[in-house]
């Protein structure tokens, strides 16, 4: 394997940190499961305009490669090699009201988080068995889900066309042949494996086997984040109640993106910005003030639609679930404002 050549243009993390000396000591580390620095960059080579660009695949990776992982968390999350995180999904924490009581900007909310099972190596290099295993066991465990939570399965294999567009279109499945996560190796053998289970309202849903092995998520119309971390927060614990998720004291939840460490949370809402969104400037600057991200309307590397963006959290390790919501909503307010007075 050779240096990769990155191209003037390129802004990845992998980029800026990837240097001579950095891949001469891993290039021919190898963790248990078989994970290496190839497999590891090939994201951010592939595909030069990625935010970061690289991936784990296992928990042992960030150990291994932490000569590369460790600058792109601090980078990223601000989060340093002596940190610990620390975990706090409490609702009773979050005294927070809806941002947009009258409805004028916030069109839905959505909080996610990431988990992967602590016996199973990441997506990135899970093998067929092992992620059909996966998708199994978490499915039989979504079932015991009861009340507001309870819901059906639904596979991708063998979903019509129709309905997974339908899906697709109205935020709730994630998205097919992502060159992303293909180049990730976490396209393998689709669509076995993967599904979505949701209850009847949509509005608490798990993804199984994206980039992820677990995507478990709230989301309604509106703005009320309160109410989506309470159903979050409680169905996670319920979860966690029957099933072992791969977590360390110093990572906290282990997921394949280093962006998503930790709490694993993005906290989003859909917001009408149009007045904002033609002064970029003071826009940027409040998103970055708030430590914020700004993303097109269908999910990662999508553009904005007609003024309407999705805004949510950066930061996710180092910070609690409860503080990530309230950079959600700090900083929701503060758009709300801007884009009122002006
Ligand atoms: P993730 O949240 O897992 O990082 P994406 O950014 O790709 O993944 O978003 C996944 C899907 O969730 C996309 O269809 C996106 O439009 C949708 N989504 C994200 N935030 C919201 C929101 N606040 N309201 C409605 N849909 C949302
Ligand atoms: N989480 C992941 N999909 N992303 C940060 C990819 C990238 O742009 O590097």
């Amino acid at each position: 394997m050779k240096y990769p050549k990155f191209t003037d243009g390129c802004h990845s993390l992998l980029c800026k940190f990837l240097t001579k000396e950095v891949f001469e000591e891993l290039k021919d580390r190898k963790t248990s499961n078989g994970f290496t620095l190839s497999k590891a960059i090939n994201s951010g080579v592939v595909n030069e305009d990625s935010g970061i660009g690289v991936y784990a695949g296992d928990e042992e990776s960030y150990t291994l490669f932490a000569p590369l992982f460790d600058p792109i968390i601090k980078e990223y999350h601000g989060f340093g090699t002596d940190d610990m995180h620390v975990s706090n999904f409490d609702p009773k924490d979050l005294d927070i009201s809806n941002p947009d009581p009258e409805g004028k900007f916030i069109l839905s909310t959505r909080i996610r988080v990431g988990r992967n099972l602590a016996d199973f190596p990441l997506g990135t290099i899970i093998s067929k068995t092992q992620r059909d295993k996966v998708e199994s066991l978490v499915s039989d465990t979504l079932k015991s889900l009861k009340g507001e939570l309870k819901g059906s399965y639904y596979p991708l294999k063998g979903m019509s066309k129709d309905v997974k567009e339908i899906l697709i279109k109205d935020h709730f499945l994630f998205k097919e042949g992502d060159r992303f996560l293909e180049a990730a190796g976490l396209n393998r053998d689709w669509p076995d494996g993967r599904g979505i289970y949701h209850n009847d309202d949509k509005t608490f849903l798990v993804w199984i086997n994206e980039e992820d092995e677990l995507r478990i998520i709230s989301m309604q119309q509106g703005g009320d984040i309160k109410e989506v971390f309470t159903r979050l927060s409680k169905a996670v614990t319920l979860i966690e109640q029957k099933a072992s998720f791969m977590k360390t004291k110093h990572l906290g939840y282990i997921t394949s993106c280093p962006t998503n460490l930790g709490t694993a949370m993005r906290a989003s809402v859909h917001i009408k910005l149009p007045i904002l969104s033609r002064k970029m400037d003071i826009f940027e600057e409040i998103i970055k003030e708030n430590h914020l991200q700004i993303r097109g309307i269908h999910g990662e590397h999508s553009q904005d639609e007609s003024g309407i963006f999705d805004i949510s959290n950066k930061r996710r390790l180092g910070i609690n679930e409860v503080q990530c919501a309230y950079d959600l909503f700090n900083g929701v307010k503060k758009l709300i404002e801007k884009e009122s007075s002006l």
